[in-house]
């Protein structure tokens, strides 16, 4: 499906470090692409659902998977980059149903939102933006492989995955990891995000649909399997197999997909390509904390939302929305409050100021006047372009960056003779190029 609208990223003189992230799978700092810079640098982030207008939430996860995207782009690596649309699910079926409307034109129009809110964000597209109803075919050639290794098993019409035929279940979240789940806790949690542990007759509670038959009322398709539709991890194994291969750099999603999204996507994958030697999936696992609005994680089941797209139907900067989110670390959990959009805009202000050229015939402290004088950086302006590119490499830590230009920002406007435009200039060009920050 279509994307949106790639914002313009200017080129940085030099090239940024590698950057590294930490896996959630290990817990250990790691290079977030296998290759050296010239080698392409993959990541599969998971989409939204579309039933609701874009959040913060959603805008601080995508806002987080720029970033790398960005810096592996300063590193020198091509970037693919697969993003997946859940514009067929339960509970966008169901709120369809709620408001008596056509599922697709719900997902149609909130998908458009989303794109809206991602350009007004300048967060850069990925190279695919793929539906799952676009995507069926694949998932069902995705689901053959299943089927074809014994995989899969049939109760009343609906086809589930043994998780049993993966001995690597547990690779992500399981005992040993750093989020070590027990099953009781892995039970609990599919339970609360879209499983059925308790249905009778399941060979194993973790056991998940790959193919649910169709009924009546929702839309099917048609398949090996009989009239239905794609269980929800299969959609994003198949599309990141599809279109990355078995084996590529970054899982990307929200903490809340650990499990049992991402370990169960990465073990359809362990399965679907069992011939395959080496470790397969995701190399790197990068999990985002949640967002949340009074004391509560900000969710369309709960209602308690606020949509970037109606913060800037109300005037409010959009790039002020993004120093926001920013101004957290990707992987913590945080609130949204209205002092933190009110810092955001007084920081968007003074670096707004401190980059504005200076007038005609203000003194610089190198040569004033001189051509060759302005067209060069001053030394401490090139260091600032290495402090926000070493923050961002380690572990993307936009907090550390904003830090540094802060403080770059704070001596310019304590002494506008601290800087010449040329570093004004190359300050401008670091935040739009590394923080996507347009001043
Ligand atoms: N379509 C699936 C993924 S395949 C899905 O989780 N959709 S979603 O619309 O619910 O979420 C889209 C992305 O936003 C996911 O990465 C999810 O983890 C993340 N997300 C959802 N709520 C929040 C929140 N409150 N804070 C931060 N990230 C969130
Ligand atoms: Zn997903």
């Amino acid at each position: 499906m279509d994307s949106w609208r790639r914002p313009s990223v200017p080129r940085l003189p030099g090239r940024g470090p590698e950057p590294r992230l930490r896996d959630t799978a290990s817990g250990e700092l790691r290079a977030a692409a296998a290759g050296p810079p010239e080698a392409a640098a993959s990541m599969y982030a998971c989409g939204i659902t579309p039933y609701d207008a874009t959040h913060i939430g959603h805008a601080a996860t995508f806002t987080a998977w720029d970033l790398l995207v960005r810096a592996w782009l300063d590193a020198g690596h091509p970037v693919t980059y697969i993003q997946n649309v859940t514009d067929v699910d339960d509970p966008l079926l169901e709120r369809a149903d709620r408001d008596g409307e056509d599922w697709r034109e719900l997902a149609r129009r909130d998908t458009q939102l989303y794109r809206e809110d991602m350009e007004a964000l300048r967060v850069i597209p990925p190279t695919d933006l793929i539906g799952a109803v676009e995507a069926i075919p694949v998932i069902e050639r995705f689901a053959d492989r299943l089927a074809d290794r014994g995989a899969l098993y049939d109760l009343d019409g609906d086809i589930y995955f043994a998780r049993g035929a993966d001995p690597g279940f547990g690779e992500l979240s399981g005992p040993g990891t750093p989020t070590g789940l027990d099953l009781g806790q892995m039970r609990e949690l599919s339970h609360l995000r879209g499983g059925d542990p308790d249905r009778p007759g399941k060979k194993d509670p973790l056991d998940v649909l790959v193919w649910r038959a169709e009924r009546p009322g929702e839309p099917s398709w048609e398949s090996r399997f009989g009239p239905g539709r794609p269980g929800w991890h299969v959609e994003c194994a198949a599309i990141a197999a599809d279109h990355l291969g078995p084996v590529f750099d970054v899982q990307a999603g929200g903490s809340d997909l650990v499990f049992p999204h991402h370990e169960m996507s990465g073990s359809h994958t362990r399965v679907a390509f069992a011939d395959q030697p080496g470790p397969l999936f995701a190399r790197v696992y990068a999990h985002a904390g949640m967002v949340a609005l009074d004391g509560e994680k900000m969710s369309k089941s709960r209602g308690n939302l606020v949509f970037v797209s109606r913060l800037v139907a109300g005037g409010e900067d959009p790039m002020a929305v993004r120093l926001v989110l920013l101004a957290h670390h990707y992987r913590d959990d945080w609130e949204w409050t209205e002092p933190g959009l009110a810092a955001a805009r007084d920081r968007l202000a003074r670096w707004r100021t401190a980059t504005t050229p200076s007038a005609p015939g203000t003194p610089t402290p190198s040569a004033p006047g001189t051509p060759t004088a302005d067209a060069t950086p001053t030394a401490a302006a090139e260091a600032d372009l290495a402090g926000v590119r070493e923050h961002l490499a380690a572990d993307l830590d936009a907090p550390g960056a904003l830090a540094v230009v802060d403080d770059w920002a704070a001596r310019v406007l304590a002494n506008p003779a601290a800087a010449t435009d040329a570093d004004r200039r190359l300050v401008r060009d670091t935040v739009d190029a590394l923080l996507g920050i347009a001043l």
